[in-house]
């Protein structure tokens, strides 16, 4: 561990550095290498004071037991803000701070709060290392669980520094997790300095920068001024078993499936297809000068949802997280092994490392693994490839109980922009205790985009007009329910066969049904061998109501109001285009 700035450390970084510590007043400073010998350190340095805890070294090699403070176990999209001069800019879909109030609070936040502590500067690398569409970032922070977390989930260290180095700029991300308090809880952003403060907080999404903060919100915004996307989609590689090798970015709401979507096992009735995952949570995407657009996954591992996951739901995560993981907030076993609800028994210790008592739940709701990607058996290499991968599709999808059918086409990019900017999904009794309230959330962006909803749709579009060979833009809805609230489809492995059908779509070997709402499969070209489905469901899944639809419609336009002193004209004649056809 190094405790100066190493030699060719750019100037502009030494003094942020230096300003930083002379607020903060930290006992010392470490410029964190990212090398094995930092991490066996600090790992050790949080098992000596208890932060840590081994978990069973035969069935978890190399894991850890980390549990929270009970006040701080998920993102807090009320305490997040966007800091922009003018409060239009960042639009209605965030929470907004002038500037320099922000910067006002924050340094009375910051002002000796290391005094007695350890602080970490973390170069990091989002993105490939040697990738130009790869972006850069300083995080500083006092947590050693933070910078454990960010030698995961990013490529950080001594090869990133050399390229900030190089390149003289980078984000810079200053977190502490100050007392916890969530009282003295902000995440704020500064989207035209490319600057993040977040304090109060050990949560992963708002303590490891690199992330939401980092990867979506700052650079949404700096993805509109260089013309490329930042997304909350998933990445994964599929082979036919023709041998014909497409990628496809998916982009849901949380609790919609994403990370098992991107780990999805090809069911056994359906041999010759192969799944690999590029990413599970966050794409950047850049227009190619082939005119196709290109995605890499920012992210070198995964911070995903413990509970449900199990051998039978996701059995690549299953395996994945079998050695070298840390777990937050889960349940332990009399055997020191990681518990959550989904398996099978009872845990002897709760997320809290209290006995566990009659009733659940043991582990928390938003129990964590953080993991590196490259021990994911679905692992795909080409999330290391410099150029990225050309998408032949983008899914959007929501949880929706009725109305919105398995799958549909949009007919065109343009009108693929109004797709996702319809997403929307229920929420699950998780969530927010009430069962079944429609969120509109565009694109799966609305806690994560660092500028107006609005400029954000107009930016779509202006993208499209680059791409020559677009990806073809879908929607599913894997939730779809009978009159008696079962789910009609299956889900899990064999979304393939859905995934099937777009992709003859895209080869251009089927014709498709069209409908006023976009283009649909018709029945018999939907797989079903192996799957016992009988017409009558196949029928309702596919059925568009379009009276039902056209009420959709009017509340997505009341949806759109508060954004409609920016509203693309383009959305504005993609909703009239939509309202013609369902009038038909
Ligand atoms: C996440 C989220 O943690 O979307 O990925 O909340
Ligand atoms: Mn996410």
């Amino acid at each position: 561990m190094q405790t100066t700035a190493p030699i060719g450390t750019h100037a502009s970084l030494t003094q942020w550095v230096n300003e930083v510590a002379t607020l903060t007043q930290p006992d010392q400073i470490v410029w964190c290498t990212g090398s094995e010998a930092e991490q066996r350190a600090l790992t050790e340095q949080l098992v000596q004071s208890g932060e840590f805890r081994p978990l069973n070294p035969t069935h978890y090699p190399n894991s850890y037991w980390y549990k929270s403070d009970p006040k701080d176990v998920a993102r807090t999209e009320h305490l997040t803000f966007v800091c922009t001069e003018r409060r239009e800019d960042a639009g209605p879909n965030n929470v907004w701070m002038a500037p320099a109030e922000a910067k006002t609070k924050m340094a009375g936040l910051f002002a000796g709060c290391m005094k007695g502590r350890t602080m970490y500067v973390i170069p990091y690398c989002m993105g490939p290392l040697q990738s130009p569409l790869s972006r850069y970032g300083v995080e500083i922070t006092d947590s050693a669980y933070v910078v454990l977390n960010m030698r995961i989930m990013t490529r950080m260290g001594t090869g990133a520094l050399e390229r900030i180095n190089r390149e003289g700029q980078c984000v810079r991300g200053l977190h502490s997790t100050g007392e916890l308090d969530p009282e003295r809880r902000f995440i704020m952003h500064y989207p035209h300095e490319h600057l993040i403060m977040s304090f109060g907080s050990g949560y992963g999404g708002n303590a490891l920068l690199g992330k939401k903060c980092h990867a979506l919100r700052i650079a949404s915004y700096q993805g509109r001024e260089e013309g490329w996307l930042a997304e909350h989609m998933l990445l994964l590689g599929l082979t036919s078993p023709e041998g014909q090798r497409h990628y496809v970015a998916a982009a849901f709401p949380s609790a919609c499936g994403k990370t098992n979507l991107a780990m999805l096992l090809p069911p056994e009735s359906m041999p010759g297809w192969t799944m690999t995952t590029i990413g599970d949570d966050i794409a950047w995407l850049q227009p190619g000068a082939d005119g196709r657009l290109w995605a890499i996954n920012p992210e070198a591992g995964y911070f995903g949802v413990a509970p449900g996951t199990t051998l039978k739901t996701n059995r690549n995560a299953f395996k994945m997280i079998k050695g070298n993981t840390i777990f937050t907030n889960v349940a332990l076993t009399d055997n020191n092994e990681p518990w959550w609800e989904g398996m099978d028994g009872k845990p002897a210790l709760d997320w809290q490392g209290r006995p566990a008592g009659e009733h659940g739940p043991y582990a928390h709701p938003n129990a964590r693994f953080t993991v590196a990607a490259t021990h994911n058996p679905s692992y795909g290499p080409e999330a290391e490839d410099p150029h990225g991968v050309p998408l032949s599709a983008i899914i959007f999808g929501g949880r929706r109980a009725s109305l919105a059918p398995l799958v549909y086409e949009a007919l065109d990019w343009n009108h693929g922009v109004l797709v996702g900017a319809s997403v929307a999904s229920e929420t699950t009794a998780a969530i927010t205790g009430q069962v079944g309230v429609l969120r509109r959330d565009p694109m799966a962006m609305k806690p994560f985009c660092g500028y107006h909803f609005g400029d954000y749709w107009q930016h779509w579009f202006n993208i499209g007009q680059k791409l020559t060979r677009p990806p073809k833009v879908f929607h599913v809805n894997w939730f779809r329910q009978n009159a008696q609230g079962k789910f009609l489809w299956p889900g899990f492995g064999d979304n393939l066969r859905v995934l099937e059908w777009m992709i003859k779509r895209i080869d251009q070997r089927i014709e498709a049904h069209a409908t006023p709402i976009g283009l649909m499969p018709k029945a018999a070209d939907l797989n079903r061998t192996g799957l016992t489905l009988d017409d009558s469901v196949l029928t309702e899944l596919l059925a568009v109501d379009t009276d039902a639809w056209k009420q959709e419609l009017t509340v997505l336009e009341n949806d759109l109001v508060p954004y409609a002193d920016r509203l693309p004209p383009q959305m504005r004649h993609q909703l009239d285009a939509l309202r013609a056809r369902l009038q038909g």
